[in-house]
């Protein structure tokens, strides 16, 4: 470490030189520790919101208008699930992905010593911690904690005490760490990739977060605005949103939506990389069909920006927007299906190597498959006004969300952690609490899909009697779920103190992370490489 000339050199003293300690990460701009400092803050609030679940699962142990409330009154309920939907959206699974894994990994699989701007990546996750803070403030000023279900819909958002115009200027606020990231990930894929590292020749991780983040670019600033104009109507009653002012409140639902279903993809796009990262890994067999997925990928981020009318059906949007709005939806689940067709295709008669992080993906499978099928059932027009708002939605976008890119975060977690830390953990307990987690989850949201088409409404906290031997076995099944959580979080981090040194490349993976050694050294490469191969050719 001697020439100063060496961009190695020039690196380390960037990064390393200047702060040790608390300062040494707060101000740090190494795209590494900038998503070690999401995952921690990441995983912080997953387990607020984790447990606001739990507590609402035990509110649903027994019907609370005929033996009184069992946990919580109507109100609380209320600012419970609206608080659990909008940490769980805007603080875990849409930042999730991208900003841990593509933080860390991005520059690495394309060869590169950081993003493109590493001072405007700290930034990022200021803008982060920034609006989780005012949501926080939030609930515990003005008219108290929001109560308008994480979708905030207009009028009642608009007429509720209930502190709304801080809780959404927070919202407004991570925008802009979501804008930043993408901004980040889009000129590091076009300007830092390896020498020889052509556009088809990169991880689909890498084209996963690049489709993702034109949509953050594009969609993010429609639900800032919209937010904004919330604040605007409440303040200043202008007459935006508000019918008794002239305003429409059905403009709110198109805007919010138009930014909240491509946002889905957000959710997903990174997620489905990663699985063509895993399976190839562990089949030992280049990817089947790798540039259908590459492309998959940005026409799912397309159409995706045209469905957003599937959450009015039952509004009162006009006949012909529903049919079209309808059959668009049924054409999203085509480029879905090119990926899932491609990822069983590399398994078939592959000697799959059965490693924990290839067990996430059997799960993952399972469970978002169960869950796009549904999606099918609520874009069907006549079926969706039977299960619109009710049980049937909170259940298929749990298994979408959470079964979808929840699983995956757990499952990159499993595939990374031992790049990530050096460490190797325990792949018995690994496994034992991924059973618990998918059964758990099974029971859990399955029992509301029956529950749904039985007519259970959501955002409801008392219910007929009629339901109560489901909700008793949904609610255990959130228990046995949870168990599993904290099993694969608590195993990481026992891990994290006892594990074993981890060699470079414990899976035999061949993309170039698993070049280096574990953890990365700050500059990333000695020197950079030269490709002259895909991604996931094996000689
Ligand atoms: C970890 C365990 C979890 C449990 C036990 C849980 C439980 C629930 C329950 C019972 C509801 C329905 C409330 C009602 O309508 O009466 C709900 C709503 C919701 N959950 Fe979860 N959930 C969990 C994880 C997640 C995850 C990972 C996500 C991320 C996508 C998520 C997102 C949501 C959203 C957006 C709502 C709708 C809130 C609203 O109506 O405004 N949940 N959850
Ligand atoms: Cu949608």
């Amino acid at each position: 470490m001697n020439s100063q000339s060496d961009t190695k050199y020039i690196h380390y003293l960037q990064y390393r030189g200047k702060f040790k300690g608390i300062p040494g990460w707060l101000l740090t701009t190494d795209h590494k520790k900038i998503g070690l400092l999401y995952l921690i803050a990441m995983i912080t609030f997953f387990l607020v919101a984790m447990s606001l679940g739990f507590l609402m699962k035990l509110e649903m142990l027994k019907p609370s208008s005929t033996k009184g409330s069992t946990l919580m009154s109507a109100q609380t309920y209320n600012a419970v699930f609206t608080l659990h939907g909008v940490i769980m959206i805007f603080l875990f699974i849409i930042p999730g992905i991208p900003a841990v894994f593509g933080n860390f990994f991005l520059p690495i699989m394309l060869g590169a010593r950081d993003v493109s701007f590493p001072k405007i990546n700290l930034l990022s996750w200021y803008f982060y911690i920034a609006g989780a803070v005012i949501v926080l403030i939030s609930l515990h000023t003005g008219g108290g904690p929001i109560d308008t279900g994480w979708t905030f819909y207009v009028p009642y958002s608009i007429r509720t005490t209930a502190n709304v115009s801080l809780a959404v200027f927070g919202a407004f606020v991570l925008g802009f760490s979501s804008i930043l990231t993408a901004i980040n990930f889009i000129t590091t894929i076009h300007h830092l990739r390896a020498p020889g590292m052509k556009w088809f020749k990169m991880p689909l991780f890498a084209w996963g977060l690049y489709a993702t983040g034109w949509i953050q670019i594009l969609a993010t600033p429609v639900i800032g605005i919209t937010l904004l104009l919330v604040i605007l109507e409440r303040t200043l009653g202008v007459g935006i949103f508000d019918p008794a002012l002239g305003g429409d409140p059905l403009l709110y639902q198109h805007l919010f939506w138009i930014y909240s279903h491509p946002a889905v993809y957000i959710m997903i796009l990174p997620a489905m990389g990663l699985v063509s990262e895993i399976i190839p890994t562990f089949t030992k067999k280049n990817i089947f069909g790798y540039s259908a997925i590459a492309v998959s990928s940005l026409a799912i981020a397309f159409v995706g920006y045209l469905v957003w009318g599937h959450h009015m059906f039952t509004s009162g949007i006009s006949d012909t927007s529903r049919a079209i709005f309808s059959f668009l939806t049924f054409v999203v689940a085509i480029p879905s299906g090119v990926k899932v067709f491609n990822w069983v295709a590399t398994m078939y008669k592959a000697s799959i190597d059965p490693r924990t992080p290839f067990l996430f993906i059997m799960a993952f499978i399972v469970l978002f498959s169960i869950g796009g099928l549904t999606g099918l059932v609520l874009g069907a027009l006549d079926t969706n006004i039977h299960v619109t708002d009710t049980y049937f939605v909170v259940a298929h976008f749990h298994y979408v969300m959470f079964g979808g890119m929840g699983t995956l975060f757990f499952g990159g977690l499993y595939y990374w952690f031992p790049k990530m830390f050096g460490k190797l953990f325990n792949e018995k307990i690994a496994n034992t609490g991924l059973i618990l987690f998918v059964t758990g989850f099974n029971v859990l949201y399955f029992t509301m899909f029956i529950m749904g088409y039985q007519g259970m409404p959501r955002r409801y906290y008392t219910y007929l009697a009629e339901f109560q031997t489901l909700q008793v076995i949904s609610t255990i099944g959130s228990w046995i779920m949870i168990s599993g959580i904290l099993i694969l979080l608590g195993n990481l981090v026992y891990a994290l103190f006892r594990g074993r040194k981890a060699p470079d490349n414990p899976w035999g993976g061949t993309t170039l992370e698993w070049t280096i050694p574990s953890p990365p050294p700050v500059y990333n490469f000695e020197k950079i490489p030269v490709i002259t191969k895909g991604p996931y050719e094996r000689n």
